[in-house]
Formats: C-alpha cells, sequence, structure tokens
C-alpha cells in the first residue's frame, strides 16, 4: 500500500514533466512555423492597435471586416511592408526584422492604425 502511494506520488509529476517538455518541443516548431501575434481588423480599426514584439517576430493581420477590403502597410526609413489588397477573411504575415516603433496603416482607411514596438 505504501509503494503504491510513492508509486503513485512520482508517477504524476513524470507525466507532467513528460508532457512539459512535449509542449515545450512542440511550442518551439509552432513558433519558428506561425506568427506569434494576432491582430485583427474590423469596424476600420485594428484590434488591439498596439502591441510589443521581439525583434525577429511576426504578427498575423486578419481581415475579420466580413464586406471591406483593407490594405495594411508600413513605411518607414527602416523597414516597409505593403500588403497588397486584404480580402474579407484573408490573413497576411508581417515580420519585423528590425527594432523601432512602427506603425501599420491602412491604405484604404486612413484612420487605422496599429502601433508595433519592437524591441
Ligand atoms: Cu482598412
Amino acid at each position: 500500500m505504501k509503494f503504491g502511494n510513492a508509486a503513485r506520488r512520482l508517477r504524476l509529476p513524470l507525466a507532467a514533466v513528460v508532457t512539459a517538455a512535449a509542449l515545450i518541443g512542440l511550442g518551439t516548431l509552432v513558433g519558428l512555423a506561425l506568427p506569434q501575434y494576432s491582430i485583427s481588423q474590423k469596424g476600420r480599426e485594428f484590434h488591439p492597435g498596439e502591441i510589443a514584439i521581439n525583434r525577429g517576430g511576426t504578427i498575423q493581420i486578419v481581415n475579420d471586416d466580413a464586406d471591406l477590403l483593407h490594405h495594411a502597410y508600413v513605411d518607414s526609413p527602416k523597414f516597409s511592408f505593403d500588403s497588397g489588397d486584404q480580402q474579407p477573411g484573408s490573413k497576411t504575415d508581417i515580420t519585423f526584422p528590425v527594432a523601432g516603433d512602427f506603425d501599420v496603416l491602412c491604405a484604404i482607411h486612413p484612420k487605422m492604425r496599429l502601433v508595433v514596438h519592437v524591441k
């Protein structure tokens, strides 16, 4: 009985360690392949309107407006990007290779602004 209890006590932490290791491994793979941050375009606004990421990080912008085109772009001396027209439901990835503060704007809706702080 005592041994059984001890084994049971040992098994749980071991399972937790194995699960954690598997998750960390998976997370590393996913982190390499998928964008880490998701931004929604809805109601002619970016949600959230501001985000902080690390250099080399990727954000994914999703056009959640059912019937509006968007067109995200960055125009700065350090870094430029142009998504082209973003159809409703489409997803656009932007990777920021340099540190700084960047405005992601919309070429169709001048009031749309997303501030990206890259550390
Ligand atoms: Cu727009």
